[in-house]
């Protein structure tokens, strides 16, 4: 019997439990369970994979490190008390010598048969804390449920009556505590488990949170009478969900608002994760959603007035920013109203916070229409609010200091790979927010497609279950378990800080938009929504029923509810209306000074290569840390390299008090081995930090090994700075060409977050590009694609050659966070990290600033006759062409910022060769890629509006490789040759008649 059903874990642990007990003095169970017991062989001890999950929050000694002082996970008392009483250890005691031996003297029948319902017993609980979802009441629809023959009394050849005979002790859990008997102890878990609620959390791994689970669930710990709700507020609640949906669909028709109707129970369920929040101290909320019910949730949580929401349904909100179609930079060109965000202070907050007096804050963070990218944004964002960072060292993070919610679509959830890129962070050090509560808004549906051609899996939640969160299936027809549902994801939270998922279950009362017609795909769905009544209609007709209110009373709220919307329309319609968002003002940026005083920059440089005494630096190391400790004192040979010039650049920014966050994969050594901010420990593998050791340092430094995503990662890191604008986030590819995995944060949230929703951000990507020969997919970090996106000053893109200009990029970047925040995309280099054109001179670092454009070092322009403007690596082939040295009439420009544009930059520059008749534009990217589709119209304008002393018109020539569907060629020999055509173009004699225009493609 056993063998053929193996019990889980779960019950054959609470089975060894009494089975010891029996071992320690057979009296202690009953007849049954002797008897079973005579006969059982336990099987070998219990492997509790709690190990496998129960990872260190900072990872152990030989992982990178965690710069982050993770809270530890110390055990809270829940908001209500709990009803579990830990189990001692496992021990098995040698059986006592009066103990029975194992091999009991044979059974007579009766005990056989009591010993096999009681088996039978164990696996049909077991199987109901398992599937019992399966046959829950989860559907508002009413539709079939797939149940588990598991979960019948038949399919044991039980009946009620043996079960009225059986104890139910051996099944373990609170259910046993009330119950006299078997059968008592199976409708107890029938209630709970098949109820209107579906729980699924066997699939954690960690017995402790198995078993609290199990607590909280079975003796119903957060729902009332043992946790009261307000049963006339919640109907208040609804009502007014109801009505403003009501009111806006009929005043206007067909104009889409993304109903909630359906789930409109989500808005109380809000209402009580703030609630449970503000009880805790926490002091933020970040909550990120798509379009289903938002206007519902800023009306009711966010605090956005009804006559701003009602304006903007009119068009009726002033622009808060002039002219939209105004070409100035820093212009608004908003976005529609259900991706609209916004921050609330609930006045109750305070309240409950009592003595505390803590200050909550909500806020509903804007999203585009593609659905769950703004997940990683929150988490982002939550983080940051998470993070002090304002002492050097290594940031220190508080997870009750904000809450990540987020409210998902149950085609979404399933469909978009950006969710499990996001729960894929969930327990890293270097971005775990402590536990997100998450809300599947799953009203059956998406658009038109049913989940049965949405989705592989039964449930829209079955991805959370590989990473092991608990699910909660609740029916939203039932406000009661729904709120305990929230009460039970949020008290886990507190509690484990680990993330949670609720699967609420409802349906969506109209068709896609409210301009949609949901029966021309799903007549039958809709056939049933028709006759369905509301949630709201549902719980009065419940409070009418118990004698809680009068159904006219039930009728008037609702009638009072829509009347005051009717009021608040009339006054919105009667006067002129003026938006109550405002976006910030635009901010200029003056001179940014960017040199470092030499002593000061031979200080930082010296605690850059200070280690412990007792660190074992790996040998291949100590040559390139010896290279760096001299390099202010007597100077370095080649000058400072790529990876010396970014550690300097961070150090100083550190001792000006900015805080730095560095993520990506495999950045604390660097793809190409060039930065190695962490160090380990040759012998032990222990991580060492120096930027995190620096003694002039004023501001934390943390850096992270990141997943392997870059729309997650990319997504979360973007939230950072909007969370945190003062701290300098860099995101870094392994190659730039990867960077189009994270297109959609590219497009959605870098380029044009800010004209949109007034978003800032100083995000630094660093994208490893150029063309060595490495094939289509290690060559190009799609240069083309940022400057397609660029306009209205949104973005800073540039593609420094030397070392020094990027530490004063990094600088200038690092200096503009809060006056002028703009993300920076930087080109980097590959094989120029360590070559010495590349590298600069200590001098470059104490003096200066970021040039946008480079001129030649000529001495002897009036010898000038062609001008090659390029960017990049490019520069270095060229510089470096045996043909360079002959090539005395021609003078190479590089052109350092690409965007915004330098143009009276190199219109000065070209005004000073008075004899140049020929400008080329020299690239190694195909023409249909790399900047020169940008680069054309712009040079050629500055071209025709030379000083007079060149001859006009100058032609502009492009040089590089033609148009190509795949940025580089897969055979390094073929690059070979591709570079050689490039350079040998760039530096030919010049052609002896006039030159002529090239096209694309030439
Ligand atoms: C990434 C992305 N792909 C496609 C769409 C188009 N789209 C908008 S809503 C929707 C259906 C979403 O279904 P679900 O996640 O269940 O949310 P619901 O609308 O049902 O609340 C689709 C496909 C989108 N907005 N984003
Ligand atoms: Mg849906």
């Amino acid at each position: 019997m056993m063998s053929s059903s193996p019990l889980t874990d779960y019950n054959l642990a609470y089975l060894l439990d009494l089975y010891d007990r029996y071992l320690e003095n057979p009296a202690a169970v009953d007849a049954a369970t002797r008897a079973f017991f005579a006969t059982w062989t336990p099987p070998g001890e219990t492997t509790d994979h709690a190990a496998d999950d129960q990872r260190p929050a900072t990872p152990p000694i030989s992982e990178p490190p965690s710069p982050t002082t993770v809270r530890a996970a110390a055990p809270r008392a829940p908001r209500r008390s709990v009803v579990a009483t830990p189990k001692p250890p496992r021990a098995r005691p040698a059986p006592r010598a009066e103990a029975p031996p194992l091999a009991a003297p044979a059974q007579t029948p009766r005990e056989e048969e009591a010993a096999r319902q009681l088996v039978a017993f164990v696996k049909l609980a077991q199987n109901i804390r398992a599937f019992g979802h399966a046959a829950a009441d989860l559907d508002p629809l009413g539709a079939p449920r797939e149940g588990d023959s598991t979960l019948s009394l038949e399919y044991y050849g039980l009946t009620e009556d043996e079960l009225r005979t059986l104890d139910d002790d051996i099944i373990g859990g609170p259910v046993t505590r009330e119950a006299r008997n078997a059968r008592e102890a199976l409708h107890a878990l029938r209630r709970v488990y098949q109820g209107t609620t579906g729980h699924e959390y066997l699939q954690i791994r960690v017995q402790e949170e198995r078993d609290w689970l199990r607590d909280m669930v079975e003796t119903e710990q957060f729902c009332p009478p043992q946790a009261p709700i307000h049963e006339i507020d919640l109907l208040h609640r609804l009502t007014q969900v109801e009505a403003f949906e009501r009111f806006l669909g009929r005043t206007f028709p067909g104009k889409t608002r993304f109903s909630i109707e359906g789930l409109d129970v989500m808005v109380p369920m809000m209402d009580e994760l703030i609630g449970a929040s503000a009880d805790e101290g926490t002091r933020y909320i970040v909550v990120g959603m798509a379009h289903r019910g938002r206007l519902n949730i800023l009306a009711h949580i966010m605090g956005k007035s009804y006559a701003d929401i009602l304006a903007e349904f009119q068009d009726l909100g002033r622009h808060p920013h002039g002219d939209a179609a105004d070409s100035a930079d820093e212009g608004w060109s908003g976005d529609v109203k259900y991706h609209l965000g916004g921050v609330y202070t609930p006045p109750e907050a305070r309240r409950r916070a009592g003595g505390d007096q803590v200050e909550m804050k909500v806020k509903l963070v804007p999203n585009p229409s593609h659905l769950e990218f703004v997940n990683p944004v929150v988490e982002g964002m939550a983080r940051a609010a998470q993070t002090r960072n304002t002492l050097p060292g290594t940031p220190v993070l508080d997870f009750d200091a904000a809450l990540p919610i987020l409210i998902h679509g149950d085609a979404a959830f399933p469909g978009q790979g950006i969710v499990a890129e996001t729960l894929n962070m969930y327990r890293l050090p270097g971005y775990t927010t402590g536990g997100t509560l998450h809300l599947i808004a799953n009203n059956q549906i998406g658009f038109t497609t049913p989940a049965l051609r949405g989705r592989s899996t039964t449930y829209a939640s079955d991805l959370a279950k590989g990473f092991r969160v608990p699910i909660i299936h609740v029916n939203a027809d039932d406000p009661i378990a729904c709120i305990a549902a929230a009460r039970l994801a949020h008290a886990y939270r507190i509690k484990f800080q680990k993330d949670f998922v609720i699967d609420l279950i409802g349906y969506r009362r109209w068709g896609h938009n409210e301009g949609d017609e949901p029966t021309f795909t799903q007549p039958r769905m809709y056939e049933r929504i028709a006759q369905h009544p509301t949630v709201r209609a549902l719980w009065a007709r419940q409070l009418v029923e118990r004698g809680v209110i009068t159904e006219a009373r039930a009728d008037e709220m609702l009638q009072e509810a829509m009347d005051n919307l009717r009021r608040v329309y009339d006054s919105v319609t009667s006067q002129p209306y003026e938006s109550s968002e405002a976006i910030p003002a635009p901010r200029r940026a003056g001179h940014i000074e960017t040199a470092v005083a030499v002593d000061r920059l031979a200080r930082l440089n010296a605690d850059l290569t200070r280690l412990p005494d007792t660190f074992h630096l790996n040998p291949k190391l100590k040559r390139v840390m010896d290279r760096r400790h001299s390099a202010f004192e007597t100077g370095v040979e080649g000058g400072i390299d790529w990876g010396h010039a970014e550690a300097l650049a961070f150090a100083s920014i550190l001792a000006d008090a900015t805080p730095i966050r560095l993520s990506g994969q495999d950045v604390g050594r660097a793809t190409f081995s060039q930065r190695h901010a962490v160090l380990h420990d040759a012998e032990t593998g222990g991580p060492y930090v120096p930027l995190q050791h620096l003694r002039e340092a004023r501001a934390a430094f943390e850096i992270h090994d990141s997943p392997l995503s870059e729309n997650g990662v990319m997504g979360f890191e973007y939230g950072y700075t909007m969370q945190s604008p003062d701290t300098l986030v860099l995101w870094e590819a392994q190659y730039g060409d990867f960077v189009n995995g994270a297109q959609v944060i590219v497009d959605q949230f870098i380029a044009s977050a800010k004209v949109k929703w007034g978003n800032t951000s100083g995000l630094v990507l660093l994208l490893p590009h150029g063309y060595e020969g490495a094939g289509p997919e290690h060559s190009s970090a799609r240069l083309e694609r940022f400057l397609e996106l660029a306009a209205e000053n949104n973005l800073r893109i540039a593609y420094p050659t030397t070392s020094a200009q990027y530490f004063h990029l990094l600088r200038r970047q690092a200096a503009l966070l809060r006056s002028d925040p703009r993300p920076l995309v930087v080109m980097t280099p590959k094989s120029l990290l360590r070559h010495p054109l590349a590298a600069s001179a200590t001098a470059a670092f104490s003096q200066g600033a970021f040039q946008t454009v480079i001129d030649d070092d000529t001495h002897d322009r009036e010898r000038i006759e062609r001008v090659l403007l390029c960017a990049g690596k490019v520069y270095v082939d060229l510089a470096t062409s045996k043909l360079r040295a002959d090539a005395h009439a021609v003078a190479i420009v590089r052109v350092e910022q690409i965007y915004p544009f330098p143009a009276a930059e190199i219109r000065a520059i070209l005004d000073r060769y008075p004899n140049v008749h020929d400008v080329a534009w020299v690239q190694e990217e195909p023409a249909n890629m790399g900047g020169w589709r940008y680069m054309a119209p712009r040079l050629r304008e500055v071209l025709d509006g030379l000083g007079d002393l060149i001859q006009r018109p100058l032609p502009l020539r492009y040089i590089g490789r033609r148009e190509r569907a795949s940025p580089a060629e897969g055979s390094a020999a073929w690059h070979t040759v591709e570079q050689r055509r490039i350079v040998e173009a760039a530096l030919a004699p010049l052609p002896a008649s006039q030159p002529r225009e090239v096209q694309h493609g030439d």
